[in-house]
């Protein structure tokens, strides 16, 4: 198969895997970045990190428009920055600063950027699945042929706004793609201990749409199960669950060192990292050397950096602007 229609990293690496390489390293340097600010205090309230889960966040959003609305947890700012937020401006919002994407007054678990399609963060787990059927739904009644995307946890398959939605997306036919990032456990409890079934994915048929089981850190098949998903909806035929398997190779919030987790889990799942497995794919496939995977790497985390000192930078918002943007 030609490299251009690898549908896995095992098959091959598309043209623009370089750009793939660069935004996964933004994100895990950007998370590791905001970990470091949380122990210096820098931060109010918790966070919640994303490291090993980069290749779903890039996967899903690389071939989205900015028309296209995706919607994400409190887990969200890979998401965010795959879907095209400036590095700058989600620093800034984490950090409470002037010149975060809402002005500094969302934090880090409402990460909002509607110039680029990422209509929100939610802290509140399921809750912003309704969200993404309204705006597939507000696409299908205007006309065009845009889509919405939810990414959330597998804790959010046993939530009951996961079910109203996948029913009521199906038979509208709305144009939605639902992704399930399954990094194991919802919290401190292994997904095992609190769904039946071992696949999350198969839920898919009772609501009569596909489900796709895909190997959430590889991000060419990531992109490729999107693409198909993708296409579905704009075509008018209706939704599609995609379950990525994936690991979260931090705790689940700051607080959380992820003692209970098996000895030995972390590490295996360690050698499955997204990053370096694209890296040596990149090099095995020949379309890079070392050197330039390496050079991405540092370029990115360079950007990165700067983008913190323009964030820390800013002031903080205003006393004037305490009420600005509230409804009620
Ligand atoms: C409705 C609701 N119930 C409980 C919580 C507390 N809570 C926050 S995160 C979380 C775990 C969710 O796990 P999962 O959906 O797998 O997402 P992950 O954190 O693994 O990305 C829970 C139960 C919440 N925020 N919202
Ligand atoms: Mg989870």
């Amino acid at each position: 198969m030609s490299t251009t229609e690898a549908r896995t990293l095992t098959d091959g690496v598309p043209a623009d895997a370089a750009d793939l390489l660069r935004r996964m390293w933004e994100i895990r340097h950007f998370e590791n970045e905001v970990m470091s600010l949380f122990s210096k205090n820098l931060v109010r309230g918790s966070t919640h990190l994303c490291q090993g889960q980069e290749a779903v966040s890039v996967g899903v959003c690389w071939d989205l428009r900015h028309s296209d609305q995706m919607t994400c947890t409190y887990r969200g700012h890979g998401a965010v920055l795959a879907k095209g937020a400036p590095l700058d401006g989600s620093f800034g919002e984490i950090l409470g600063r002037e010149i975060g994407l809402c002005g500094g007054k969302g934090g880090s678990m409402h990460l909002t950027d509607l110039s680029v399609g990422a209509l929100g963060s939610n802290a509140i787990v399921g809750a912003h699945l309704p969200i993404s059927v309204g705006s597939a739904l507000s696409a299908q009644v205007q006309g065009r042929d845009d889509v919405s995307v939810a990414i959330f946890g597998d804790g959010s398959t046993n939530i009951g706004a996961f079910h109203e939605s996948l029913n009521m997306a199906s038979i509208w036919k709305l144009p939605v793609v639902f992704v399930i990032e399954n990094n194991q456990y919802g919290e401190y409890s292994p997904i095992a201990s609190t769904t039946p079934i071992p696949q999350l994915v198969r839920r898919a048929d009772a609501y009569g749409m596909p489900g796709v089981l895909v190997d959430g850190n590889d991000v060419v098949a990531v992109r490729a199960v999107m693409h198909d998903a993708v296409a579905r909806a704009r075509r008018g035929e209706g939704p599609t669950l995609i379950e990525a398997s994936t690991y979260r190779q931090a705790g689940h919030s700051r607080s959380d060192p992820g003692a209970y987790r098996p000895e030995g889990e972390l590490e295996h799942w360690l050698t499955l990292d997204p990053i370096p497995r694209l890296a040596d794919a990149m090099v095995s496939f020949g379309v890079a050397t070392r050197e330039l995977v390496s050079d991405i790497e540092t370029s990115a985390h360079a950007d990165v950096l700067a983008a913190l000192d323009r964030a820390l930078a800013s002031p903080t918002p205003d006393n004037s602007l305490r009420s600005k943007d509230v409804f009620a």
